[in-house]
């Protein structure tokens, strides 16, 4: 089962995405997404130039091995780059790995420890009238679980607002936009936000919120304080995490449950998070995190420490990377919640898939392998198209986590 080629695909069907293809001399082939926002074509490039060489001849079937080897062998170890890198050749081995065995992943994995995947969906509105009314929306669309932002008086932007109708997407087309930001205002607003939801919608619904590493830990946890009436199902990236220590001030100011992860990439950025229980949700994915094998190393540390599973699914994540999150959310078992935005009628076009969702729960289905495949005729009509993340300034114009 040797590989015999090695494909990256850059497409664009509505925004940007990076596809690792890897062939068999079987003629089987397993796909990875490698999609890093806003530095796509970095990861594309690593894999191209550097990973690929390495991959032709090797057998498809030691996953571990090749994990170790690009990991251990560059020498220069984690960071986004090369861990998206990682992450696609491991997401393609497992893939092929399940078409070989006629078994799709989460049976490999163990399989499965639950019915469905409870997912969470996104709601947000630039008035508060208009997030309640987007909350109640999705509740009637059947998800248990709601994401709610809400724009902040007197900021133009904030945070998972969308600019239009269309459901939010963060990265905007040419250079990187700049939007203001003000803590103090962010502060004074949201619990409002959440009290009108849970006097209007009630107790049932799980709701989260995310602030987006824009705090300092205090400001964190005068907010988790803050929202305790409202119970939330947790409150995401208070502050940024490259300091984990941090969080032992959050946690000594409020019992919201906190998740974090989305950016890391691999174990050792929420060792002490997980060991320490810092966090209650750990955010890491398959795309960005070192592939499958990597994130049940990690999910396997998080099990120890009572922390549970919720995988970043943003739609700047491919229908691959929501594939190969869903057959691990249905297969371990300290699986959480999964976050799931839906992709663009393009999107879904040039990646068909077997995962589905009814009423608030996704399923991998049951197609050999992952489940998902690329279009590339189509993907082909879709070019890459250089878009950034915004930042954000302070009113003073010094530079703040976006
Ligand atoms: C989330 C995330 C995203 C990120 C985006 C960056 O919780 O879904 O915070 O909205 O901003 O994935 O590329
Ligand atoms: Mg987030």
């Amino acid at each position: 089962m040797r590989i015999v080629d090695a494909q990256v695909i850059v497409c664009s069907p509505g925004r940007n995405f990076v596809t690792l293809k890897l062939v068999t001399e079987d003629g089987v082939h397993g796909l990875g997404d490698a999609t890093l926002n806003g530095r796509e074509l970095a990861v594309a490039s690593y894999l191209r130039d550097h990973v690929a060489p390495l991959l032709i001849g090797r057998d498809a079937r030691r996953i571990e091995d090749t994990w170790q080897y690009l990991y251990k062998g560059a020498y220069w170890r984690r960071g986004p780059v090369t861990m998206t890198a990682i992450g696609a050749v491991d997401t393609a081995l497992w893939d092929i790995l399940g078409k070989v065995a006629n078994l799709p992943v989460y049976q490999l994995l163990g399989g499965a420890s639950r019915e469905a995947v409870t997912v969470y969906a996104h709601a947000n509105g630039r008035t508060l009238d208009d997030t309640v009314a987007a909350v109640g929306r999705q509740a009637e669309a059947g998800y248990t679980a709601v994401r709610a932002q809400c724009g902040v008086p007197g900021l133009e932007h904030a945070y998972g607002i969308a600019t239009n109708d269309a459901p939010y997407e963060p990265a905007e087309k040419g250079l990187p936009p700049e939007t203001v930001w003000s803590t103090e205002r962010y502060l004074d607003f949201v619990p409002s936000v959440f009290d009108r939801l849970r006097r209007e919608l009630g107790f049932d619904l799980l709701l989260l919120h995310d602030v987006h590493h824009r705090l300092t830990p205090i400001e964190a946890g005068r907010l988790g304080r803050a929202l305790e009436p409202h119970a939330l199902f947790w409150m995401e990236d208070p502050v940024p995490a490259e300091h984990q220590e941090a969080y032992r001030i959050i946690r000594q100011h409020t019992t919201t449950p906190i998740a974090a992860g989305e950016v890391f990439n691999s174990i050792f950025d929420c060792q002490l998070l997980i060991q320490e229980g810092l966090i209650d949700y750990i955010r890491a994915t398959v795309a960005h995190a070192g592939g499958i094998s990597h994130l049940r190393r990690i999910a396997g540390l998080a099990e120890l420490h009572h922390v549970r599973t919720g995988a970043h699914g943003a739609t700047d994540l491919s229908p691959i990377a929501m594939a190969a999150a869903l057959h691990f959310d249905l297969s371990v078992h300290n699986f959480g919640i999964q976050e799931h935005m839906p992709h663009t009628a393009d999107t879904d076009r040039v990646f068909p898939h077997a995962y589905r969702f009814e009423r608030g729960f996704m399923h991998p289905g049951e197609a050999p392998g992952l489940g998902v495949e690329i279009d590339q005729g189509l993907a082909a009509t879709f070019p890459y198209d250089r878009a950034y993340l915004p930042v954000a300034r302070r009113g003073d114009g010094t530079l703040h986590s976006w």
